[in-house]
């Protein structure tokens, strides 16, 4: 039995990988831009209620999504996911020494990104956000942006696309949404983000409606994209609340 089952070629949707999350960006954006990218097909599976996640969660390690399963792994974690998918698609240099880079940015880009999304749960955030986007914000986009242009290329590390690009443009493209003004201040993020935006694959991901609206929850519910292309009365549906009527 075993042997027939070896020699038989996998079923189609055995080996299309299944990338679940919920329908927001979040920590899953960046790995469906890489997948989109690089011509993978996927699944893109997003948990939409209550009753269902109540079900998955009861089967996931750390209680969180994304998960990320393929004929070979089932993965947690969404950087840990991110550097499986650069390694599985040759994104990556072999040696570790030329790993390091890579691992340092996205480190940095995934602080940053926390932060971010810490600062919409502040309570009362909304009332003061010039206070963050000169102060703590400024800091941190200075900083990254030294990182990125220590590389001189069009790329945050190396001299292809890598996982990094995808968590980078992310993290750039809620600040367009949300912080533009303090966004056009460092051109060679704003440039970056334009011009990742223009890969042809991640521009039909982008103006399509596959894409969601969401970028995640904060204290107010959830952060929609201003420049979302809505339908009348779209709704979010999510496992926490009750749809919320986005357009
Ligand atoms: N360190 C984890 C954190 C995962 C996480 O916090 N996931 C959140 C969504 S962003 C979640 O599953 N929340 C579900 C809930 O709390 O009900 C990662 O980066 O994957």
């Amino acid at each position: 039995m075993e042997e027939v089952k070896q020699n038989m070629p996998p079923r189609k949707e055995e080996s299309r990988p299944k990338l679940s999350y919920f329908n927001m960006r979040g920590r899953a954006e960046a790995a469906r831009l890489l997948l989109t990218d690089q011509d993978v097909p996927f699944d893109d599976h997003r948990v939409t209620s209550m009753d269902e996640w109540q079900h998955l969660q009861a089967e996931l390690p750390f209680g969180y999504l994304p998960r990320y399963v393929d004929v070979s792994v089932t993965l947690h974690q969404s950087q840990a996911i991110l550097r499986f998918l650069a390694r599985k698609h040759g994104l990556l240099p072999n040696s570790a020494t030329g790993q390091v880079a890579f691992d340092e940015a996205q480190e940095a880009l995934a602080e940053a990104q926390e932060d971010l999304w810490r600062f919409a749960w502040h309570k009362n955030y909304k009332d003061d956000p010039d206070r963050y986007a000169s102060g703590r914000l400024s800091q941190i986009l200075g900083n990254l942006q030294s990182l990125f242009s220590r590389n001189e290329k069009a790329y945050w590390i190396g001299d292809s696309i890598s996982h990094v690009d995808c968590l980078a443009f992310v993290l750039l493209d809620e600040l367009r949404a949300f912080f533009p003004e303090t966004l056009s201040r460092f051109e060679g993020l704003a440039e970056f983000h334009d011009r990742f935006q223009n890969r042809p694959r991640i521009r039909s991901y982008v103006d399509s409606r596959r894409r969601p609206a969401v970028f995640g929850m904060g204290l107010h519910g959830p952060k929609i994209d201003p420049a979302a292309r809505l339908e009348k009365g779209e709704v979010f549906e999510n496992p926490w609340t009750e749809p919320v009527r986005l357009g």
